[in-house]
């Protein structure tokens, strides 16, 4: 299978981390983001990043292809069958990929991939009042839903809800957003172990080094 993207974005990140915990092998493609490759336009039609291509299927979405996947390749299970606890999942994936999301592009767009990587300065007022105006009030809810140790957000098992709120904080991380300790102190603990796990570890130090490069050209 080929998984376009790259994990910089909280969408492929999420994706590649749920692909990994289902133990698939996959390869990563960039797309040539700006200028995208026409494998990569044939299998998202909006040229938003993710696509997958398995043989001769094509999809696009990040959502579209974590259900797909979860369909196709059922265990290990990660988004679960019992009614209440899939719409609890489906809650919190939706949650990440909107209410988060659009949050987290006002600051990274405009902080790392504006300037590195499309050559624009970036709005720093909009990335500046994004992390003091809407990231407080999403983080606030973080915390009323993030386990005690070992715990996870939905059932007593990793599901894709902990894939993908964990994922965004990855781009909080490369922008060294400070979280405030005695604030969010569930939020920081839980979601530093999942980015613990071999699914999200090594692909954030790839994407950490990939950042360092950026920042030397940039500087
Ligand atoms: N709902 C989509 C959102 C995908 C998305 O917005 N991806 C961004 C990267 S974070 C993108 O490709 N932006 C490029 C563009 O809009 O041209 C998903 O879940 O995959």
């Amino acid at each position: 299978m080929i998984l376009y993207g790259s994990t910089l974005s909280p969408f492929v990140r999420k994706v590649a981390a749920f692909m990994r915990e289902k133990g698939l092998e996959f390869d990563l493609q960039p797309t040539g983001f700006p200028n995208h490759s026409t494998e990569f336009c044939a299998a998202s039609p909006f040229k938003k990043m993710p696509a997958l291509r398995d043989g001769d299927y094509c999809l696009a979405d990040s959502s579209a292809i974590i259900h797909y996947l979860e369909a196709r390749y059922p265990t290990p299970e990660l988004i679960p069958a019992e009614p209440q606890a899939r719409g609890r999942v489906i809650w919190f994936d939706e949650f990440s990929d909107t209410i988060m999301a659009a949050c987290g592009a006002k600051m990274f767009f405009n902080r790392i991939v504006g300037p590195r990587f499309i050559g624009i300065p970036g709005d720093q007022d909009a990335a500046d009042a994004a992390e003091r105006n809407e990231l407080p009030p999403i983080l606030d809810y973080v915390e009323t839903m993030a386990p005690g140790a070992d715990g996870y957000l939905v059932g007593d098992k990793l599901t894709l809800a902990d894939i993908a709120v964990a994922s965004p904080f990855v781009n909080l991380r490369h922008m060294s957003t400070e979280l405030d300790k005695s604030r969010f102190p569930k939020t920081i603990a839980y979601v530093e172990r999942i980015l613990a796990r071999p699914s999200f570890a090594p692909l954030v130090e790839k994407e950490a080094a990939l950042l360092e490069r950026t920042a030397a050209t940039a500087a």
